[in-house]
């Protein structure tokens, strides 16, 4: 059944795969299914079109069949109970892998997220710098929790699964940072995601898209 997704036809992110639906790609890339994307403009995600896939207005979409998902979360979560290979069979491991998806999603990503906007959409604020310091302080917190958590582990709980997909591609966000550089080991555990030739696919596949978009 062929699986199609949606991503930016002209992604503000210039091929960082910063955007989610690099970690649709990428978990798809790691179970080996193959999948199509269809590219959409930010006038297209408002169309009654794209708003039947996802009432929300954004990409990532997911078709599969008479399945319609959107939230990356909800979809990385889908691919892998659908398909073998990023979540253990073991119950309470699985358990795990599921409450580590969450963590990602809705305590480390947010203040992340609001880096970017304090950065961006408030940018001239006069109380921009005091709200920056702000959320840097609420990100240190989570990444200091992170890196303890993570020790010398190469993943978050034993073997790689969807939540590494999630939580690196969170973390991705502060690659450069001095924030991030802090945390020797939450570099390394970016870097070693990055070097898995499913990442790699995934990143050069949206990649390809910026480029083509370019020139
Ligand atoms: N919670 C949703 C999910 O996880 O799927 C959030 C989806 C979302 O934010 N989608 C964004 C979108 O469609 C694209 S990924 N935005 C258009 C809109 O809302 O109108 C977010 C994103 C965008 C750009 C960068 N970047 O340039 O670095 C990074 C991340």
């Amino acid at each position: 059944m062929t699986i199609t997704i949606t991503a930016f036809e002209s992604s503000p992110d210039r091929g960082r795969g910063l955007a989610r639906d690099m970690r649709v790609r990428w978990a798809l890339e790691e179970v080996g299914q193959p999948y199509e994307v269809r590219l959409v403009s930010f006038a297209a995600m408002k169309q009654p079109a794209h708003l039947a896939l996802n009432p929300l207005g954004q990409i990532p979409t997911y078709e599969e069949g008479d399945l319609t998902l959107f939230e990356s979360g909800a979809i990385v979560f889908h691919i892998a109970e659908r398909f073998p290979g990023l979540l253990p069979t073991d119950a309470n491991a699985r358990a795990r892998a599921v409450m580590w998806m969450f963590a990602a999603l809705s305590t480390v990503e947010p203040p992340i997220v609001d880096a970017d906007i304090v950065s961006y959409a408030e940018r001239g604020k006069s109380w921009q710098d005091e709200r920056r310091a702000m959320v840097n302080e609420r990100i240190r917190v989570r990444l200091s929790e992170l890196s303890a958590h993570l020790g010398d582990a190469d993943w978050l709980d034993g073997a790689f699964s969807a939540a590494d997909i999630i939580m690196v591609h969170t973390l991705r966000r502060l690659e450069g940072s001095a924030l991030l550089e802090d945390y020797p080991n939450l570099v390394a555990y970016i870097a070693r995601a990055e070097a898995r030739p499913a990442y790699q696919r995934a990143f050069a596949a949206q990649r390809a898209v910026w480029e083509a978009a370019a020139t």
